[in-house]
């Protein structure tokens, strides 16, 4: 018995004991397990540029005993120091105090905007397309950049769920040989304001309202709308946010834009200017509200998990990262539209989108702390061959990015964070400040000097210095507060946006319209943004007023000019890859094994992920191997894009069924009620189903082959019909449009 056993008192009697439990923890040392090679953050370089002593990960956990943050061994962590075993706790604990005070520090202010997002690592490779262009070395043909991209939402906070109604940020850091490029855009192409000294106004009315701080991660509320009808430059991104744009089925299957136009110099000094589009080489796919609203509750981090579920599962999403490309006149207009009012987009028909790299995303954070948190993405972070334009939001946020990291990332030196380090050699002369990690040599961090031999030098074209490019200030211009007249056409694009829509889209966008007015308490309100909307299209004014019971909208005064529409605006039309989509299996005891292994062969050989749904965990049949991925009880439609019935299980008795009012009113009903909700909702989600069997098996389940998306017959016909629904991504006759 050792002295701390003797002096500890007897327990009452009738007290619980801590008798020794089974021990489950390992009980010898043993190193702790490697990050995979794709996980390592970028090789740690000084400030200078020189690489670091220490391997990447070595500035981590390491070796197999705890210690203190000097590297003390410790004895123990789960009791503080006191005297005596009931006495008061010391304050000589010093690891109690560090362990305390960290934890109590652990969380940093989440972003203004943008706080909930996922990340994930890759490369980029440049085909060469835009060497011509620019100079930027990374553009040329078969060079490979390592990159940071993160995704995430705008509105809500760093805990919300991810399927909200939202615009989705797309922030990609490309780690060049000349330094550190951000192109941090969203997934719309225009923006709300014009001028970044209203984006304090367009959060603050976007965001909860200040009083209770709800609703959380929404639009749908009286602050937003009172700001957009009145301030109505935001009319188009409103009707991009109102569309099936604003509710992706996956990061994977998003576009990325980079909004502003931007400036290309090329080496012979030779500028263009551009707009960046991210396209997804599996096409731009969304949920459906119902869908998004039921994730919401039962996977709120649907879009992170399946981010890092495909990547691991080696399904690498990629993006083609394209231009469109316009002369560098002093107007900077083409075909009418300012290219520098951020509220406008430029018609894919009138300027191609012509194709300069491939982006892949192959490796997820080892640490969603110490990169997805602490990334720290700039407009500001250019390379030479890339230069902005005086876009007056742009301009803005040249400001705001590094301004926002000071509070967030606690002060100046955040470019030493792992994941923001260059790969690019540095050699500034920036000292000091809080959380400096440089031990920087040299006495002279000044110039001029001759004590440090006047290093550093600055450099000019041929050692590849930036280059600000020297463009036309208009002459006698006064200083003003105001924008050019260009800017005033607030609503003739969101009617080219409605136009391009097909009768679905369509719909959809006044299912969402009604749905976020309804959500509004003043009437006032919603009636002055019906009239926004009669400026836009008379028949999408109806409509909503008609949801909303407001009385029939008469036709606005000034209606836009009728525009040709821009079809690749639409997300509907073509056929894409089906890789990495869910597939539901369904099965039971009494299904043929067989036949249930050729559908989850013939789906996973097309590169979907077929996932076994049966009544019960553990192998679905006593003498085989498979065992269910999912259960009755675990699995919900809205993992699925699609679902395949291979047998349509009874009911169980004793099963936990979900409240089916109709399965209640049969006497007894033969399907299981689970099944029978998983059937209505794919159904009802415009999501393909295939049966394995005869009419009488759809029969059972409330289908028939006569329904669109509804394939019946053997396991080959249903998977390979199957397919072919889902490439088109949704069943889109299933949805009775109004026009
Ligand atoms: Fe911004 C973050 C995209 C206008 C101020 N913005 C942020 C992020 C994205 C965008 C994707 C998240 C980056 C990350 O993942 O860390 N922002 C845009 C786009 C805009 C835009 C596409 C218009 C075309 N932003 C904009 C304006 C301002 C800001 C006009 C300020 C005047 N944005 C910020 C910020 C944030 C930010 C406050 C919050 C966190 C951060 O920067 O690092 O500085």
């Amino acid at each position: 018995m050792s002295t701390d056993d003797a002096a500890r008192p007897t327990p009452p009697p009738g007290a619980p004991t801590h008798a020794a439990a089974p021990l489950e923890e390992p009980t010898s040392p043993r190193e702790p397990l490697p990050p995979k090679p794709e996980q390592q953050s970028p090789v740690p370089t000084t400030p200078t540029g020189a690489p670091l002593d220490a391997e990447p990960t070595d500035m981590a956990q390491q070796g197999a005993f705890l210690t203190t943050s000097t590297g003390t061994r410790l004895r123990d962590t789960d009791h503080s120091l006191k005297a005596g075993s009931r006495g008061p706790t010391l304050l000589e604990d010093h690891h109690l105090r560090e362990k305390i005070t960290h934890f109590d520090h652990e969380r940093i202010p989440e972003r203004v905007v943008h706080a909930r997002g996922a990340g994930a690592h890759g490369v980029f490779v440049g085909n060469g397309a835009a060497a011509d262009l620019t100079s930027a070395a990374f553009l040329r043909e078969g060079v490979e950049t390592p990159v940071f991209v993160r995704f995430s939402t705008v509105i809500g906070s760093r805990g919300s769920a991810d399927t909200v109604r939202d615009t989705r940020g797309f922030a990609t850091k490309f780690y060049t040989t000349e330094g550190v490029f951000d192109l941090v855009g969203n997934n719309m192409p225009v923006f709300f304001i014009q001028d970044g000294i209203k984006f304090p106004d367009v959060v603050h009315a976007a965001k909860w309202h200040p009083d209770r701080e709800i609703p959380q991660a929404q639009t749908a509320h009286d602050t937003f709308w009172d700001f957009v009808s009145l301030h109505t430059e935001a009319q188009h991104h409103t009707i991009w946010a109102m569309s099936d744009r604003a509710i992706p089925r996956s990061y994977r299957m998003m576009e990325g834009f980079g909004v502003h136009t931007f400036r290309l110099t090329a080496s012979d000094g030779s500028t263009t200017l551009v707009k960046f589009h991210w396209k997804p080489l599996l096409g731009v796919h969304s949920l459906v509200w119902e869908e998004t609203q039921m994730i919401a509750g039962v996977d709120p981090d649907f879009h992170r998990r399946d981010l890092y579920d495909s990547i691991e599962a080696g399904a690498y999403p990629q993006w083609e990262l394209g231009i469109q490309v316009f002369e560098d006149t002093e107007e900077q207009v083409f075909e009418g539209i300012d290219l520098l009012d951020p509220t406008k987009l430029v018609p894919e028909e009138l300027a191609p989108v012509q194709p300069i790299g491939i982006l892949t995303l192959s490796g997820t954070p080892t640490n969603f702390f110490a990169e997805s948190e602490q990334v720290a993405f700039h407009v500001g972070h250019l390379v030479p061959g890339i230069a902005v334009t005086d876009d007056p939001l742009l301009q803005t946020r040249l400001f705001s990015y590094v301004d926002t990291q000071l509070t967030r990332l606690g002060g100046p030196n955040f470019n030493q964070l792992p994941i923001n380090r260059t790969h690019a050699p540095v050699n500034d002369m920036l000292r000091d400040g809080m959380h400096q990690s440089a031990v920087h040599g040299g006495v002279a961090p000044y110039k001029p000097n001759t004590l440090d031999g006047g290093c550093p030098f600055v450099a000019g074209d041929a050692e590849n210095a930036y280059v600000d490019v020297p463009r036309a200030v208009p002459a006698k211009s006064r200083t003003v507060r105001e924008l050019p007249a260009s800017f005033d056409d607030h609503y003739s694009q969101a009617r080219l946006f409605w136009l391009s829509m097909t009768p679905v889209e369509q719909d959809h966008i006044v299912q969402a319209y009604t749905f976020e007015l309804g959500k509004c308490y003043d009437e006032t309100i919603r009636r002055r943004q019906v009239d926004c909307l009669t400026r836009i299209d008379g028949r999408l004014a109806a409509s909503v007023a008609a949801g909303l019971g407001l009385p029939e909208p008469t036709a606005a005064e000034a209606q836009p000019g009728d525009t040709a529409p821009s079809p690749a605006l639409s997300q509907l039309g073509e056929e894409w890859p089906v890789e990495g989509r869910t597939v539901g299996v369904v099965v039971d005891e009494d299904a043929d094994p067989d036949v249930a292994a050729a559908v989850v062969a013939a789906l996973a050989e097309a590169g979907t992920v077929p996932l076994l749904v049966a009544p019960r965990g553990g192998p679905v049949w006593p003498d085989r191997a498979e065992v269910a991925h999912r259960t009755l009880l675990t699995a919900r439609s809205v993992e699925f894009d699609a679902v395949v019935l291979v047998s349509v299980p009874p009911p169980a008795p004793n099963a936990l069924q979900p409240l089916d009012t109709k399965a209640a009113a049969v006497a007894t009903p033969a399907v299981d009620a689970r099944v029978s909700l998983l059937v209505d909702e794919v159904y009802r989600h415009a999501k393909a189903i295939g049966i394995v069997g005869g009419a009488d098996t759809a029969t059972a389940v409330g289908l028939s082959e006569a329904v669109p998306g509804v394939h019946v017959g053997s396991a080959d016909a249903v998977v390979e019909d199957l397919l072919a629904s889902m490439r088109r991504h949704r069943v889109w006759e299933r949805f009775a449009t109004s026009s």
